[in-house]
């Protein structure tokens, strides 16, 4: 890490202690008697992993005289090495949060009035499983769809699988990743997955396309980053916004937004063209390289100059420093990858350029991970199933994955197509933020007979819920075995520091109780938690007693890149990467990526980009107490120019107008040199709704209400939401 983020992260650190410390004195908790649980200096000191995001990051939380401490990273897991990011280091937050779910809610009035009575656990149970069984009897246990996030959501997934439905879905893979992955995979036969497998440690020039790193914390990604930036690695960064990552960069090409595809193209004929690719490389593992050749070879650094507004020059420049570095060479592949609707060749077209540098597979590129392999629990086989996942009727998105498409789920629960939709269970998803286009999200929920919501606070999402679940936060629980893919197989372990302040409780807790409500007592065979991690465990070896000690226990380190031993394995139909995509071309799409011009926003109106705060996740953490002093509310970036020219400066409220007439909530300006005139940026997350979340009530403002309109990717069904424009309204 470079002095500068260094100390930014000291400074972040340091205040998040000492507001811990405060709350920790205030609020109740008492101290799980862990036996295995290591002293030091009085202390006990209780390793498990993060849950502030997804990325689920290695710690330690320390536990004094009964109260939660202190979190830090765990130094044996790979994923942290023994740091966390500032969310991560918040965390503690989560557990003194005093505007937590304290008990099961059901609803009193209308949906989404946000009137509850308060009921036991085995009031609630009975209510969601009377409903169930009689969806079940009339429609079908497939009437009851799953939308989850995150390791929590497990063993809910294997309640709902036991209950006969087919349909679970997560937000985080369409809205997300999804295009990328498809790409990825259309190109090279593997995804990038997650965590992704960038070496970017090792990389010599880094190639970041619109990827924030430094906002964006996910914790590894950015250790190796600013490890690469002080071994001096070349940085190209691409971005409408002069982004954290842009400061670090030795070229910045401020990209007109929605044009990267012709960037990428350029780069490629570039590269082509003057045969600088790495030849033997794409001779032993190349399929169709003449034909891509032949394509890519008419897009000139002028064409695209006229379509990104980049100089020619710096595009041909910027081709031949990568080639430099090649195979080192990291053209990053992204991560949240829905930006237009042809993302999924966007992304083909990254895995394509990198394929060109010979990265995958090698040192400084893409590395083969590994995943500790811990056999599954061994349930009864699931019931046959009795109808096909809806999310993708007849195939609509050839290209889609098993992982099914959210917004496919909310449009069958609108028209009862190609089945009806009944039961939305929601685990660990806020969806009014998640979810493009609000007013459909709600459409598809007042169709429902029965909305349930599993939460840590009475979020958005909740306030529509029939009944609301409160359940307990990591620090308070055990969750299932992490075994992330890496650069070396490990499984970590999550257990309790600290007892949940009131009458929440942990999801296994839930799925088992509900599971037996059902009927279906026979999926639930463990007694609790303990004892399915146990029996996981033995099956690998190991036991819970083992793991609980260190959290982290590593599998043997083995060659990750095709250079020192890795078999190259290409899963594609030729068995080779794909220049050219036989697979594309008969599905009717182009089999090497092309030019789509985006729409620009009309006379008075600005592109609406959106992005991540260091210290907050999506709209989860805006209540979180420690994190809430550090950020409380979202600013609008507006160039300078275009700011005087409206008249306004930093710090005025206004508010925003998009296309559709939807008019957000009051917004700080930011006037700032650091974007184009083209495009406005904000901090997704928050401008919440929930009257019942004081704390973050309309503080600031949101993007995804603003987000109306959005595109879907024809290849694979993600949903494309840089597509909105916003104008400013002055009177606030
Ligand atoms: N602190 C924090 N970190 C997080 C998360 C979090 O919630 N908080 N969430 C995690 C998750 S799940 C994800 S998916 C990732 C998302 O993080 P990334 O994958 O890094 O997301 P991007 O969409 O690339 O990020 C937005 C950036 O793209 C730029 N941009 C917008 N439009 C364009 C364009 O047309 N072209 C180009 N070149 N750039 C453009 C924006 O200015 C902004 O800098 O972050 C992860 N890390
Ligand atoms: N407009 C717009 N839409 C987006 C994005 C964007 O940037 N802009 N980003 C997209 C991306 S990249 C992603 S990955 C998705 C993310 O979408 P989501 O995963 O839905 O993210 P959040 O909005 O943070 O919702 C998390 C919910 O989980 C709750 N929660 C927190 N801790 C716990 C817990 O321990 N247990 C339970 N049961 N619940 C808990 C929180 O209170 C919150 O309600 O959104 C996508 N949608
Ligand atoms: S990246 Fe940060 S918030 Fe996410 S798991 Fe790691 S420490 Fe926690
Ligand atoms: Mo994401």
């Amino acid at each position: 890490m470079n002095s500068l983020s260094r100390r930014k992260f000291l400074k972040i650190s340091g205040a998040t202690i000492a507001t811990a410390a405060v709350l920790a004195s205030s609020a109740k908790s008492i101290v799980n008697a862990a036996e295995n649980v290591t002293k030091k200096n009085g202390l006990q000191i209780i390793p498990s992993y993060c849950d502030l995001c997804f990325w689920k990051c290695g710690l330690l939380a320390y536990v004094k005289d009964g109260k939660l401490w202190k979190v830090e990273g765990n130094p044996k897991d790979p994923l942290s090495n023994g740091r966390l990011c500032p969310r991560g280091t918040g965390g503690v937050g989560a557990h003194y949060d005093t505007e937590r779910l304290k008990s099961p809610l059901i609803r009193k009035n209308l949906r989404g009035e946000e009137k509850w009575v308060e009921v036991t656990w085995n009031e609630a149970f009975d209510y969601i499983a009377d409903k169930m069984n009689k969806m079940k009897a009339t429609y079908g246990p497939e009437a009851m769809a799953l939308f989850s996030h995150g390791i929590g959501g497990n063993f809910i997934k294997h309640l709902l699988r036991a209950f006969g439905s087919p349909n679970e879905t997560a937000p985080s893979f369409a809205q997300c990743r999804g295009p990328r992955e498809v790409g990825f995979e259309l190109t090279f036969g593997d995804v990038v997955g997650s965590p992704e497998r960038t070496d970017i440690e090792n990389a010599k020039c880094i190639v970041l396309i619109g990827s924030h790193l430094g906002e964006n914390m996910h914790n590894t990604q950015v250790q190796e980053f600013s490890h690469a930036v002080e071994k001096g690695a070349s940085i190209i960064v691409v971005d409408p916004r002069f982004s954290v990552a842009a400061s670090k960069a030795k070229y910045y090409l401020p990209i007109k937004p929605g044009t990267d595809m012709a960037l990428l193209l350029a780069w490629m004929s570039v590269i082509v063209n003057e045969k600088l690719y790495d030849a033997d490389y794409i001779s032993k593992y190349g399929n169709g390289f003449e034909q891509f050749a032949a394509e890519v070879s008419q897009y000139t650094p002028e064409w695209a100059y006229i379509e990104t507004g980049i100089d020619p020059e710096l595009i041909r420049e910027t081709a031949r420093e990568m080639v430099r570095y090649k195979p080192a060479t990291l053209i990053h592949p992204g991560r949240h990858a829905t930006w237009y609707g042809d993302d999924a060749q966007r992304s083909r077209a990254i895995a394509l350029l990198n394929a060109l540098m010979g990265s995958w597979g090698r040192k400084g590129g893409f590395y083969v991970p590994y995943s500790y392999s811990i056999p599954k629990y061994p349930y009864p086989s699931y019931p046959e199933l009795m109808k096909e996942p809806l999310d993708n009727p007849n195939g609509k998105y050839p290209f889609a994955t098993g992982e099914q498409i959210s917004t496919g789920i909310r449009e069958a629960t609108i028209t009862g197509q190609p089945y009806p939709i009944k039961g939305w269970f929601i685990y660990g998803t806020n969806l009014m933020q998640a979810l493009p286009n609000r007013d459909e999200t709600i459409k598809a929920l007042q169709n429902l007979d029965l909305m349930v919501v599993v939460d840590v606070i009475p979020s958005e999402i909740a306030g529509w819920a029939d009944v609301v679940l409160p359940e307990s936060v990591y620090l308070e629980r055990y969750d299932d075995l992490n075994a992330s893919p890496f650069r070396e197989g490990f499984v970590g372990i999550r257990q309790p520091a600290v007892e949940e302040p009131n009458d929440q409780k942990p999801n296994w807790w839930m799925a088992k109780k509900l599971g037996e409500k059902l009927g279906l007592g026979a999926y639930f065979p463990w007694k609790d938690i303990e004892e399915y991690l146990d029996i996981r465990l033995k099956l690998a070896g190991h036991s819970l007693t083992e793991i609980k000690k260190e959290g982290i226990i590593k599998g043997p380190k083995k060659p990750i890149y095709y250079d020192n031993g890795v078999e190259p394995e290409f899963l594609t139909p030729s068995g080779k990467i794909e220049f050219y995509s036989t697979q594309l071309a008969k599905a009717g799409f182009d089999p090497v990526p092309r030019y789509t011009k985006h729409p620009e926003p009309p006379v008075g109106y600005f592109r609406l980009l959106y992005g991540r705060a260091p210290v907050h996740t999506f709209s989860k953490t805006q209540s979180n107490p420690i994190l809430a002093d550090l950020m409380s509310e979202n600013e609008i970036w507006v160039n300078a120019d275009l700011a005087e020219k409206y008249g306004m400066k930093t710090g005025d409220r206004i508010k925003l107008k998009n296309q559709d007439g939807v008019i957000s909530d009051p917004i700080k300006v930011r006037a700032t040199e650091r974007i184009r005139q083209d495009c406005v940026y904000m901090v997704h997350g928050f401008g919440q709704k929930s009257r019942q979340l004081r704390s973050t009530y309309k503080k600031g403002a949101s993007d995804a209400e603003l987000v109306t309109k959005y595109n879907t990717d024809p290849l694979m069904g993600g949903t494309a939401m840089n597509v909105n424009f916003v104008t400013f309204e002055m009177e606030v």
